[in-house]
């Protein structure tokens, strides 16, 4: 089918041709920009709320809940979940599945798993395109989970508008040694399986924390404890969620996030496109023997063709 008819038929609702949009934003054949251009029109700019934290702390049990929770206050959800445990199949890990099934037949829930890898100019183009379409489709209310502490994070800042740092009683030591970066990114801070011990001081712990970090803006992340899997703590979650945004909202700095924003996704298309070019392009061939065969080493590569501009735009002028 062409991609004008999904979109067509997505704007009237049809699951199944936003599901092969999304497909398509992975594939990314040429006809892309005129799909994604609509899509970025139809657009409202629903807030993108970001779940982060290491493997296992409990993220996808937290999102589980909070769908429960605006479910029920009448909120439409639609989730991105990157999984790098499943690079192959690009599918979410069996739990996570097993989990999610609930959400399945509701109509007023779209989940969409990313493998990591495999998506054509990286995933935080693909969970950015995927955001979108949700936003376009409609959804109230738009959830990314991606996994780790230090590197993946780092891509959903400047993606979601509030970013929540999901952490464990046992994570201390983690936090200790990502102390920098892990501050910044937070908007706020769960200490889930609180039914554990030690999540009272590692709470504690965070919230001095917090207030060491200078931060240019006055907002103090608050600090909460949950237990996902029993249900406690998610009201308070969704409390300081809203509280965050309406911080936002009435700060100078929104205006700032929201251009830059829109900065960030101009240059992701762009190299995106850029990069498929090169790694399509039969005549870099010749470049690409020499930096895999180890006779160049890739900044050199890079740095001779930076330098030669001519050259680059011919490798960059022709798509499949
Ligand atoms: N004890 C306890 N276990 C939890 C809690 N929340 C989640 N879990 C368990 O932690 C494991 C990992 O959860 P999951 O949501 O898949 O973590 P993710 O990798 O961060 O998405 C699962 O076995 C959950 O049942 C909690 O509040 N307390
Ligand atoms: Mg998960």
């Amino acid at each position: 089918m062409l991609a004008n008819d999904l979109l067509t038929r997505m704007e009237q609702g049809d699951r199944r041709a936003l599901a092969r949009l999304m497909t398509l934003v992975e594939a990314r054949p040429p006809e892309i920009y005129a799909v994604m251009s609509r899509v970025a029109r139809l657009a409202r700019g629903t807030p993108r709320l970001g779940i982060t934290g290491p493997p296992g702390a409990g993220k996808s049990t937290l999102i589980d809940g909070l769908i429960r929770l605006l479910r029920g206050r009448g909120k439409t959800i639609g989730a991105v979940v990157i999984d790098p445990s499943s690079p192959f199949s690009g599918g979410a890990v069996l739990g996570d599945r097993v989990r999610m099934q609930d959400h399945a037949v509701d109509p007023g829930v779209f989940i969409r798993s990313l493998g990591s890898r495999g998506s054509h100019g990286g995933i935080s183009r693909a969970t950015m395109e995927v955001a979108l379409l949700l936003d376009a489709f409609g959804m109230d209310e738009i959830l990314i989970e991606t996994v780790g502490v230090g590197q993946t994070e780092l891509d959903i800042m400047g993606i979601a508008d509030t970013t929540v740092v999901v952490l464990v009683p046992e994570a201390g030591d983690t936090v200790q040694t990502l102390k920098a970066g892990l501050m910044e990114i937070g908007d706020i801070f769960v200490v889930n399986k609180a039914d554990r011990e030690g999540a009272l001081r590692m709470a504690a712990e965070l919230r001095a924390m917090v207030e060491q970090t200078p931060s240019p803006k006055s907002w103090s992340a608050p600090v909460l404890l949950a237990s996902a899997r029993e249900g406690q703590g998610l009201e308070e979650l969704l409390e300081a969620i809203v509280g965050h945004r309406q911080y936002m909202s009435d700060r100078p700095e929104a205006e700032a996030f929201r251009r830059n924003f829109h900065r960030r996704q101009l240059i992701e298309i762009i190299l995106a496109e850029l990069g498929m070019r090169l790694d399509a392009n039969p005549a870099a061939e010749a470049i690409y023997e020499r930096v895999m065969a180890g006779a160049q080493d890739p900044y050199a590569a890079a740095a001779e063709l930076l330098t030669d501009p001519a050259r680059l735009a011919e490798l960059l002028r022709l798509r499949r």
